[in-house]
């Protein structure tokens, strides 16, 4: 009985740092971004944002305004992906 309750324990403890660690590391973002009309205004948001180091993932949509970004906290912030969308000339909505 005790040995059953001490490995629940372990299971937890386990879970938890694995959530922790999870959380410490990749983050998502969603940025508005306005000024995007077709597929090739996305792709070249996307592509700004995949050659930034940090960023996991980008899906960028055109048609909601939205880039959805995996990242780093570790190597970029958000005010960063926001400066590299600025960068490509559209515009990044203040909230
Ligand atoms: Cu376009």
């Amino acid at each position: 009985m005790k040995k059953v309750v001490s490995t629940c324990a372990m299971v937890l403890v386990l879970m938890a740092f694995t959530a922790m660690s999870a959380l410490a590391v990749t983050k998502t973002t969603t940025i508005q971004v306005k000024g995007m009309h077709c597929k090739n205004c996305s792709a070249s948001v996307t592509k700004a944002l995949k050659a930034t180091d940090g960023v996991q993932k980008a899906d960028v949509d055109f048609e909601k305004g939205t880039a959805i970004v995996e990242y780093d906290d570790a190597k970029v912030t958000e005010q960063k992906l926001r400066e590299v969308i600025n960068s490509t000339g559209f515009k990044v909505a203040e909230e």
